[in-house]
């Protein structure tokens, strides 16, 4: 006896009304079933399909600092290269960030001499940064003797500030915040300068040349990145 013989069976048995009666109660209880599964085994699978997990990112940053003084003569540039190597920090450091504290004062020794023109600019390639950033400060120029201060955003996006974030996975963060390309090669740091000669320089030999004092602070960070329980 095949299903639709059975059903018919049922339905053409002579106590047909009490059968007929059954039948319905057995497709209601199996609706209800089904409909009792498919509410609680589903809703936990829709519920686990779209439970987020939470993450904690928090950095720690330090930074590495040193500085260079460079003699340059009238008409000429000088170049200064700055990278993980040259700083002696392991290859794998994050860097957030680079600062060129750049000054000078007229250091011919001869009274009256006026400051010279220094120009500094960093030329947005060598090194794997955040070039498009626009708080980057890529280039400048004096003839006061005052400092000037150029900036290089290398990891992108990095603030240092902690934050939460919904989704993805430990891994995916992970991967975001620990991107060692970031900051690889070589930055440039290009001087030049244009010497201003004073009075009295035709008589002491000239002001032919302009020492330049560099102080680069280098920042890194390390990210620590933990699953928050929900
Ligand atoms: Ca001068
Ligand atoms: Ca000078």
């Amino acid at each position: 006896m095949n299903e639709e013989q059975g059903i018919r069976f049922l339905i053409t048995d002579d106590d047909s009304g009490r059968s007929f009666a059954l039948l319905s109660l057995a497709l209601v209880v199996g609706l209800a079933f089904h409909a009792y599964t498919f509410n609680v085994t589903k809703a936990n699978d829709i519920a686990n399909k779209y439970a987020v997990d939470v993450y904690s990112i928090d950095f720690e940053h330090y930074d590495v600092q040193d500085s260079d003084s460079l003699l340059i003569a009238n008409g000429e540039v000088d170049v200064l290269q700055l990278s993980r190597e040259i700083m002696g920090v392991d290859e794998g450091s994050l860097m957030a960030q680079i600062t060129f504290d750049v000054s000078y004062s007229e250091s011919s020794g001869q009274i009256g001499d006026p400051c010279d023109e220094v120009h500094v600019s960093i030329a947005p390639n060598g090194m794997e940064a955040d070039w498009q950033n626009e708080n980057n400060i890529l280039s400048d120029s004096n003839d006061n003797c005052d400092p000037m201060t150029l900036v290089v955003y290398v990891y992108p996006g990095y603030v240092g500030e902690s934050s939460e974030v919904v989704g993805n996975s430990a891994k995916y963060w992970n991967d975001v915040w620990t991107n060692e390309t970031y900051g690889s090669g070589t930055i440039e740091l290009e001087i030049s300068v244009e010497t201003n000669e004073g009075p009295t320089s035709f008589a002491t030999g000239g002001d032919d040349n302009e020492e330049i004092n560099v102080q680069w602070t280098v920042s890194f960070f390390e990210v620590e990145i933990k699953s928050i329980p929900s």
